[in-house]
């Protein structure tokens, strides 16, 4: 056999690995069951590798009256070798050149120790084997949270038990149970009172969900059988009312007193986007001290990728005179206003919108310097229209979809504009699509 033959991924594996990779090239190629009469096989195989070796050595390329001279079979054969090469490749890795090394005997690492060649080269390719498949996960999280959304900026301590900008991308899909030979996503809601500093000079007790205003985003797929668990820790009686299509023993009107739990259990339908919230008299003090958020019910077939965000309208009304002092986006007034919302220039967002302002009978809400799509009540896959302001009474809430072509800073806020100067406003940070990076 020609040395210039053998390919340097050949060359670096013992005899084994040889014969194992030159048979079934060989097979593949139809052109001889006899592994050391493959060496041109090989080489088509190894291709990329052959040819530097090939040059190297001076001996002829792959281009050369070598293959020239074969049959057209061999040209076929090679194609499928190659979209094979390509499958198993593309399954390795988004960037699959980079996971071949091909290194030429002489450069191997020497063996451990105690460790003969043969163990060192099983457990070397055991080793390159785990690393790829780990780094083919790495790889596939990567690629895949790429596109979509900016790193979250840095935020300041705060005496807040929660964060807006947490809040906003956070989506509790619960706990997969089987029960009975049915699949249960169950959730844990929780009703409690925190303190909530709602500016500099004022502290606010909410009643809330899960700690935050508003409570957990939960997000279930059309025809989950879903189930939540509500415990009420707090010192009222309260309840949780789901918006959406259920029995009426499920519908959340009954009290649930302090210590007790209840569970909610029911087929999530529609999909669409559901708000939920306490229905205990009277539900305006219950609903604005923050008890209520959204239960999000994707389509089967679901929907297109997006950076996909959620922001609820709520009002504050510290002194009970049964009117709004404050609004927020997410709990906090003017929170999104001092920390802006990164999105990426020309990347779809998905915004999930309620308004869960009481005592106000309606709101708007508007984006500056761009025109949304309007999916009402999430329960469309087409948009209804398309504006820059659209008006929500209290429960009211809506998917609007929109892209900025721009970079830079752009106001979002109802246009009752004493509303918008009493907290709910905020900003969009459109960030350049070249300073995107893999984060
Ligand atoms: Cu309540």
């Amino acid at each position: 056999m020609n040395p210039t033959d053998r390919p340097l991924a050949i060359a670096g594996l013992g005899k084994v690995q040889r014969r194992i990779i030159s048979t079934s090239a060989a097979i593949a190629t139809g052109q001889s069951r006899n592994p050391y009469r493959t060496s041109r096989t090989r080489c088509l195989f190894f291709q990329p590798f052959c040819q530097s070796r090939d040059r190297k050595a001076g001996g002829s390329s792959l281009s050369g009256p070598r293959l020239t001279s074969s049959s057209a079979m061999v040209s076929q054969a090679r194609q499928q070798i190659h979209r094979l090469l390509e499958y198993l490749l593309e399954f390795i890795s988004n960037k699959p050149k980079a996971f071949l090394v091909i290194m030429p005997k002489s450069r191997l690492p020497r063996a451990p120790i105690g460790w003969n060649r043969r163990q060192f080269l099983t457990w070397g390719l055991a080793g390159l084997g785990a690393s790829t498949l780990g780094l083919w996960g790495w790889q596939r999280s990567r690629t895949a949270a790429l596109p979509l959304t900016p790193s979250p900026p840095v935020l300041p301590d705060s005496d807040a038990p929660f964060n807006p900008m947490t809040i906003l991308r956070a989506f509790d899909r619960g706990v997969l149970k089987q029960e009975n030979g049915q699949i249960i996503r169950e959730f844990q809601v929780m009703a409690q009172s925190s303190v909530i500093p709602l500016n500099a000079a004022l502290s606010f007790v909410s009643w809330n969900l899960n700690g935050r205003v508003p409570g957990p985003t939960l997000r279930a797929t059309e025809g989950d059988r879903v189930r939540i668990i509500f415990h009420n820790n707090a010192g009222h009686p309260h309840s949780l009312h789901f918006h959406g299509i259920h029995p009426a023993d499920m519908d959340g009107v009954k009290p649930v007193r302090h210590g007790k739990t209840m569970i909610y259990e029911f087929e999530a339908q529609p999909y669409g986007v559901h708000p939920y919230h306490c229905h205990i008299a009277p539900v305006t003090r219950h609903i604005s001290k923050g008890l209520y958020g959204l239960l999000i019910v994707d389509p089967k077939a679901g929907r297109p990728p997006a950076d996909e965000m959620v922001l609820v309208m709520g009002g504050y009304d510290p002194n009970d005179d049964g009117q709004n002092e404050l609004y927020a986006f997410n709990g906090i007034p003017n929170y999104f206003r001092d920390y802006p919302i990164p999105i990426y220039q020309h990347q779809r967002v998905r915004l999930y919108l309620l308004n869960m302002i009481e005592y106000d009978p309606a709101v708007t809400f508007h984006i500056h310097a761009n025109l949304f799509q309007v999916f009402r009540t999430g329960h469309t896959l087409t948009p209804d229209e398309e504006t820059d302001v659209i008006t929500m009474g209290t429960a009211e809430r809506h998917i609007l979809e929109f892209a900025y072509p721009y970079p830079g800073r752009y106001m979002f806020h109802p246009h009752q504009d004493a509303i918008a100067e009493h907290g709910c406003m905020g900003l969009f940070e459109v960030v350049p699509r070249e300073h995107q990076s893999m984060t």
